[in-house]
């Protein structure tokens, strides 16, 4: 299975890798996948909590609905993600971060599983599920540092209720995080699109940004996506195979 993969590394893709100053990787669920946490969408596992989907569960309409419902949703995953590691493709990205000139990551995943890997930097676009925020004052707080005895936490400076740190369906980025993530996109060399479905906006444009400002695009997903056609390189197959056979 290995020489099957490194056998599909072209000598070209190598050579940039190499000589590359300047690189974007982005990421999403499915380099997490091997580390055991479900994706959305892609490989038969759609997210489902009591009955509804998680564009509805996960979404603006349902935090001003039923702001413990929601709160239920995330203390499941985050129970689910306590015992989880990070697998060697994160390990991997974190490698390349000190082996490269400029490494830049940025991730849809709101697991903390590359930083746990070493990953530095990280930029974030849809949050982490490990912060909290506060909807009065917008402090945000280690959850870990949280009894979870009341349905809706409370924040420590000013007593509001607390809601994931996340971006749900129909919110918008954190304030600069997509702008930085696009700045890194206009310039790099070489972008590497790793385990995303690549259908949610506006994450989904960072690769097609540097594709259009003359990156070499490459992806890494067992499945194709929307994304593969405008690809440079697509290498199929799961990230913690394939990850670990870039090495300098
Ligand atoms: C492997 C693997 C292995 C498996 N190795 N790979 C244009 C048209 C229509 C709608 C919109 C539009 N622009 C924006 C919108 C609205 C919406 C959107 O994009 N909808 C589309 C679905 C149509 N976007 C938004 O709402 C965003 N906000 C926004 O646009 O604000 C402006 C605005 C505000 C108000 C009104 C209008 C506009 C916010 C999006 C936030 C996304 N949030 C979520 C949930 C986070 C919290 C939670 O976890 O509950 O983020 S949704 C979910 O999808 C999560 C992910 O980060 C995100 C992306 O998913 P990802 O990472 O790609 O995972 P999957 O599961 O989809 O794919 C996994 C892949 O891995 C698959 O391809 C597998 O094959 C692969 N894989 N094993 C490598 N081992």
């Amino acid at each position: 299975m290995q020489a099957d993969v490194r056998s599909r590394i072209s000598n070209e893709l190598r050579q940039r890798f190499a000589r590359a100053k300047n690189l974007l990787v982005m990421t999403g669920a499915g380099v997490s996948a091997e580390s055991g946490v479900p994706t959305f969408r892609g490989g038969g596992q759609t997210a489902v909590w009591k009955g509804l989907p998680f564009e509805i569960i996960s979404s603006a309409g349902m935090l001003e609905r039923d702001l413990p419902a929601v709160w239920e949703w995330f203390n499941y995953r985050r129970g689910l993600l306590a015992s989880l590691k990070p697998n060697p493709g994160h390990e991997a990205i974190a490698r390349w971060q000190t082996l490269c000139g400029d490494l830049t990551l940025v991730t849809q995943n709101i697991d903390g599983l590359h930083q746990r890997a070493g990953s530095r930097n990280v930029i974030e676009l849809h949050g982490n599920l490990w912060r909290g925020r506060c909807l009065d004052c917008g402090a945000r707080h280690d959850l870990r540092e949280f009894k979870f005895d009341k349905s809706v936490p409370v924040c420590f400076d000013c007593g509001g209720s607390l809601r994931p740190d996340v971006v749900l369906f129909g919110e918008m980025l954190p304030v600069g995080a997509f702008e930085a993530a696009a700045i890194k996109a206009e310039s790099c060399e070489l972008c590497f699109v790793i385990g995303t479905s690549a259908v949610v906006y506006p994450a989904a444009s960072i690769p097609e940004i540097a594709h259009a400002a003359g990156a070499y695009l490459v992806e890494v997903n067992p499945e194709t996506t929307p994304l593969s056609a405008i690809c440079d390189e697509v290498l199929t197959g799961k990230a913690g195979e394939i990850l670990p056979l870039f090495e300098r």
